[in-house]
């Protein structure tokens, strides 16, 4: 039979600082899309159980010392160790929700001074996201949730630092979530760009890659 292909999955990806919500919202859409019967994962970069993942795991709770370039690269090659596998998912029809992705990668290092270009050049070629949400809070209304945690960057010069680099990587195409709102305003909001997203990939079969 000729049937219809199931077409293939979105990778729809999280952004923000710190505190931003983009764990509660990925957890929230994952849940809604699992109950409405459609093929999805909830993934998270770092992804810290490889090994790979383990030394950044290491590094951000201050355990050792690498140089800012180091640190970078390892963060990228935890994205290229399970590119692999988010590329054949995708394939598949899975769609992908991830909690960061490629652009923390950049803002988070251009934030320490390295260029911005640099820091771009390892994830190249990576599969380019069917839908980036940002969730916009400034960091010092983040810092109002709570305090921020114990890890390296969560400090507030670090995450005005980063906001300002996010605004500087941000794309016309950006999904841009008020993230001072209630998670049920947010997440109303979120399933609507996500489902969107999703629909469009049907029709929009080839994936192509970063930047
Ligand atoms: N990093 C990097 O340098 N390079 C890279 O390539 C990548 C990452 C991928 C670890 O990230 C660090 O790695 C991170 C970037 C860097 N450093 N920092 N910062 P992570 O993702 O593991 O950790 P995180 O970003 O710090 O996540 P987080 O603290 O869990 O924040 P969140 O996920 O955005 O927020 P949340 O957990 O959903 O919510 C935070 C709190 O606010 C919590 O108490 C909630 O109950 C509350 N909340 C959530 N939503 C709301 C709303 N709408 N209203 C009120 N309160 C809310």
């Amino acid at each position: 039979a000729t049937g219809s292909s199931p077409g293939r999955g979105a990778l729809i990806v999280f952004e923000g600082c710190d505190r931003s919500g983009k764990t509660t919202q990925t957890q929230k859409l994952f849940d809604c899309l699992v109950a409405m019967g459609r093929k999805v994962e909830l993934w998270r970069f770092p992804e810290r159980t490889t090994g790979v993942g383990k030394m950044i795991d290491e590094y951000l709770k201050s355990g050792n010392n690498l140089p800012d370039e180091a640190i970078h690269l390892l963060f990228s090659a935890n994205r290229w160790e399970t590119a692999p596998l988010l590329k054949s998912k995708l394939a598949a029809g899975v769609t992908i929700i991830t909690d960061r992705y490629a652009y923390s990668g950049v803002a988070f290092s251009a934030a320490k001074g390295l260029d911005l270009n640099w820091c771009k050049s390892p994830d190249i070629g990576l599969p380019l996201p069917d839908c980036v949400v940002f969730c916009d809070l400034h960091p010092e209304k983040a810092a109002k949730r709570g305090g921020f945690g114990e890890e390296r960057y969560e400090n507030i010069d670090m995450q005005l630092k980063v906001y300002h680099q996010f605004q500087k990587l941000r794309q016309s195409d950006w999904k841009v979530v008020d993230a001072s709102q209630s998670v049920d305003d947010m997440h109303e909001e979120i399933k609507t760009l996500a489902l969107e997203a999703m629909d469009h990939c049907t029709s929009k079969p080839q994936q192509r890659s970063l930047w």
